[in-house]
């Protein structure tokens, strides 16, 4: 059966799904991307809101839990024509079909029409990987414990959050996975402040969930990526004043391996339909 190009965003609260849709609008009206925008599409308000935070250096603001916005961006991609759709919904939903483990119709209808998935993850918030080495040896700091404990809780979370939306979809997993087609994007990366590239991160930081990928899709069928939307924290004013002045379309680059600073933030849709 032949891939479709519907693109899923999915990834928790806080893990950067707004501050990216707006960067990418604001590089598809740029009109110097791969992709670019064909003409204005109909009730973007929701980007565009995000979009106008940032130029008034201001971070935006996170997504209602009960917000469903759908935005149809009409775009040019190497000569063609096609419409990408823009979801972007409170990542709580997210949480939500995990802590639940229930779905509910919009879930899957969105599992099921789209055959592309790009998974937000931002690793500075998976604390420190569970190494095996450490077991059998006490613990003396409760802080250490604490911070193992939630990384390994992390990973699974991960990992169920996938099999739910398979099982939404009605994919099985007896049989390495071809579609849905997944990029695994390692976001807020200027957070890291490192040179390791994206698949390293991922091992490093989340060796469970990284085997749980590799085990059960086909290899070129998934792929990590790197992604800094924001490409700063907007929490100072000098940090603000930058946006300010130099507008968000001059911030903001993806790790990518042809590219460890590619500024075009529209080649992760390229990414994704390439695979
Ligand atoms: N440093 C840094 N911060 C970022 C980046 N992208 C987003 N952020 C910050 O991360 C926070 C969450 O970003 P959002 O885009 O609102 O996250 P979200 O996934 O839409 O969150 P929900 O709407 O709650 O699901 C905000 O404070 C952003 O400013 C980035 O590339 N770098
Ligand atoms: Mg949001």
């Amino acid at each position: 059966m032949a891939t479709n190009n519907e693109i899923l965003i999915i990834g928790p609260p806080g893990s950067g799904k707004t501050t990216f849709a707006a960067q990418l609008y604001g590089r598809l009206i740029g009109k110097k991307g791969k992709l670019q925008q064909d003409f204005s599409p109909e009730n973007i308000d929701g980007i565009k809101s995000a979009f106008y935070r940032l130029a008034d250096g201001l971070e935006t603001e996170p997504t209602s839990s009960t917000d469903n916005l759908e935005v149809k961006i009409p775009v040019i991609y190497e000569g063609q024509k096609f419409v990408l759709h823009c979801k972007d919904y409170g990542g709580e939903q997210v949480r939500d079909l995990v802590a639940l483990m229930e779905y509910d119709e919009t879930w899957i209808d969105r599992a099921k029409t789209n055959d592309r998935w790009i998974l937000f993850i931002r690793p500075s918030e998976i604390e420190h990987r569970f190494d095996l080495s450490k077991k059998g040896y006490a613990i003396k700091d409760q802080k250490e414990t604490k911070a193992l404990s939630s990384s390994t809780s992390d990973q699974s979370r991960f990992i169920e959050l996938l099999q739910v939306l398979l099982h939404a979809r009605g994919t099985g997993m007896k049989s390495p996975i071809d579609t849905p087609r997944l990029l695994i994007a390692l976001t807020c990366w200027d957070e890291l402040s490192t040179n390791l590239k994206p698949e390293e991160i991922l091992q490093q930081k989340m060796p469970l969930f990284a085997h749980f990928i590799a085990a059960n899709w086909l290899s070129g069928a998934f792929m990590v990526v790197g992604v800094s939307a924001q490409e700063f924290p907007l929490q100072t004013d000098e940090a603000r004043d930058k946006y300010l002045d130099e507008m968000p379309q001059n911030f903001g680059y993806l790790v990518l391996d042809d590219n460890p600073r590619e500024k075009d933030l529209t080649r992760l849709i390229e990414k994704v339909l390439s695979l």
